[in-house]
Formats: structure tokens, C-alpha cells, sequence
């Protein structure tokens, strides 16, 4: 039976969801309108300090932002990487999406492009950018994104060129649960079209040019209408090794239920990284929906659809 139109996303950022929601009934919006306007939400309430301005700073202290718009129906996305001075992440890979026949713009040519396209050139660093960074340098600089390096320069970024490489590891320390939590959101309209919508501006202390599973089709998000979408959030780095969101997706095409899907995928990555955080969301293209988690303490995900009458919150069990 009919299960849409529906939105389902990451998180419990509910005002996001409820957005997208308020888009997909309105007449002459689109399942696209739905997932930009409902995950522009969060980029402008910074959502849990993880989407949009002024959250996760590189190890210079810069925010840059991730974001990707995908089509279930005409196959087609947008996506920008590593944008610099922007705010409006994922309505820039909208216009990427429209306007260009590109799929992916990066740093600050992804810059460039959105200033031609009318966007503002902004500040996107924290408040507290100066004390934050010091904060993390008296914790030795942990969390740290380097492996295999020699001299203590590397542990504190930013990074020079260094000759010096040699075989001591620095450990790499796990992301906390509250500093790592990107908007994924699956729509479905009326008539049946899927899209899918993601933003977040990555990992706190990544290395300057690290870009995420988030804008990586496939990876962060995948949708197609003739089966259904999926959207990843956690170590993208990990998560983007194994196409989650495609991975998912595939496996429904396949005959699985969006609840197995979902567990496989992350039992995939579990084979290999099972102390990485990762979790998915996935859809079905009749509005069936599960998720899936390990290592997060929670992973609730919030749903709006023609069946209930406000946004509900469902929790995952992580394994
Ligand atoms: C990233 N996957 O940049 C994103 C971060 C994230 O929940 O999902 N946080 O790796």
C-alpha cells in the first residue's frame, strides 16, 4: 500500500524533516525542492554544530561544507566538496545540478561558481574558532587524522612538507558521537519520484582538502525510482569505501527489505572496520523504510508521511 509522499532522514533534526514535508505538498514544488529546502534547514540552524557555518573546522580552523542533490528519476546529481565562503551548501550543488552538466565542484572553484551564480561570499568559521583550536592543542591534538608520520609538527597540523616520513604511527583517534552528525534525507512525492538531499561540513580536525562520503554519489546518498534511496552519516572515510548508500540500494534491487539492507551494509563495513561509527537510512520506493548503526550510542532517524499526522522519531539499535 501507498506509504508516500514521505521524508525520511538522519538524526532527529525534525525542522528539517518537517520542511521537506510542508515542500513535497505543496503544488508546483518538487521531490528536489523538498530535499534542498528541508536540508537548508539545518545548514542555517546548524544542525547538532555538524551542518552548515561555523561547525567541524579543519586543522587550520576552517569550515568547509559537503553537499550533494540526487535525481531517483533522471539519474542526474549535484554536488559540491570542500566549499569554501558559503553557506548555502546544498542549494550550490542544486544550481550545480540544474545549471551545468558537471555532477561534482570542488574548494574554491566550487567557490567561484557559486559567487557566479549569484551566492554571498561568507565567514564560515566558529565563533570560538581561536579557543576551540587551542582546546584541541592542549588535548595534544586529539582527534588527529595523520598516520605513519615522524615528527610532532604533523600531530598539530597545519601541515608543512615535510621529508621526515617514517614508519611511527600515530594513532588515529575515533570522532566522538556529537561532533559527527550529517543531514541525509530520502523524499518521495506524490507520483512516486525519490530524491535525495545531503549536507554537512565533515570531520572536526580533518586534513585541509579532505572531502567526505557526503558529496560522493553513492556513498553519502543514492536514490533511484525504480527502487528506492539511501543516506550514510558517520567516518566517511570508512563509509565511502564501501558505497554504502549504493550498496544499499543495489541490495534492495536485489530483493531485500530496506531493514536488511540496511544491516548489510553496515555488517559489510563491520567485516572490515567494525570500530568505525557508520549508519544508513534507507528507503524503499513504496515507502518502506529501516536503518542500521554500529558504534554510535544512538541513531534515531525522523520520518514524516501521509499516514501520520506530525513528524515521529524512530531510535536504531546499533550493533
Ligand atoms: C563525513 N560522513 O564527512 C560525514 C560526517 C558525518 O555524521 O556523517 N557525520 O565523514
Amino acid at each position: 500500500c501507498k506509504k508516500f509522499p514521505i521524508v525520511v532522514n538522519t538524526w532527529d533534526f525534525t525542522n528539517a524533516t518537517i520542511k521537506a514535508f510542508e515542500v513535497l505538498n505543496q503544488k508546483g514544488k518538487t521531490v528536489i525542492d523538498a530535499v534542498v529546502e528541508g536540508c537548508t534547514i539545518c545548514e542555517e540552524q546548524q544542525c547538532d554544530g555538524s551542518v552548515g557555518f561555523g561547525g567541524s573546522p579543519n586543522e587550520e580552523g576552517e569550515t568547509t561544507l559537503d553537499a550533494m542533490v540526487m535525481d531517483g528519476k533522471t539519474m542526474k546529481v549535484g554536488a559540491v566538496g570542500g566549499l569554501r565562503y558559503i553557506k548555502d551548501a546544498i542549494a550550490v550543488a542544486r544550481h550545480v545540478f540544474q545549471y551545468t552538466k558537471h555532477t561534482l565542484l570542488v574548494g574554491d572553484q566550487a567557490t567561484e561558481f557559486a559567487v557566479k551564480m549569484g551566492f554571498e561570499k561568507q565567514n564560515l568559521s566558529m565563533t570560538n574558532i581561536n579557543e576551540f583550536m587551542d582546546d584541541w592543542k592542549n588535548k595534544s591534538c586529539q582527534p588527529n587524522y595523520w598516520m605513519n608520520v615522524l615528527d610532532s609538527e604533523h600531530k598539530c597540523g597545519p601541515y608543512e612538507k615535510n621529508e621526515n616520513i617514517a614508519g611511527n604511527e600515530i594513532k588515529v583517534t575515533l570522532v566522538d558521537n556529537r561532533n559527527h552528525d550529517t543531514i541525509g534525507m530520502i523524499a518521495i512525492d506524490e507520483d512516486g519520484n525519490i530524491a535525495v538531499g545531503t549536507s554537512t561540513n565533515g570531520l572536526t580536525y580533518k586534513l585541509p582538502g579532505r572531502v567526505g562520503d557526503t558529496p560522493i554519489v553513492g556513498s553519502g546518498g543514492y536514490a533511484d525510482n525504480k527502487v528506492g534511496g539511501a543516506a550514510a552519516t558517520g567516518d566517511g572515510d570508512v563509509m565511502m569505501r564501501f558505497s554504502a548508500s549504493f550498496l544499499a540500494v543495489e541490495l534492495m534491487r536485489n530483493g531485500k527489505t530496506p531493514q536488511e539492507a540496511a544491516d548489510l551494509v553496515i555488517a559489510r563495513i563491520a567485516e572490515y572496520f567494525p570500530d568505525s561509527i557508520a549508519a544508513i537510512v534507507v528507503l524503499d520506493k513504496d515507502g518502506n523504510y529501516g536503518s542500521a548503526c554500529q558504534i554510535f550510542e544512538s541513531f534515531p532517524i525522523s520520518i514524516y508521511n501521509s499516514e501520520l499526522d506530525k513528524v515521529k522519531i524512530e531510535e536504531t539499535k546499533c550493533r
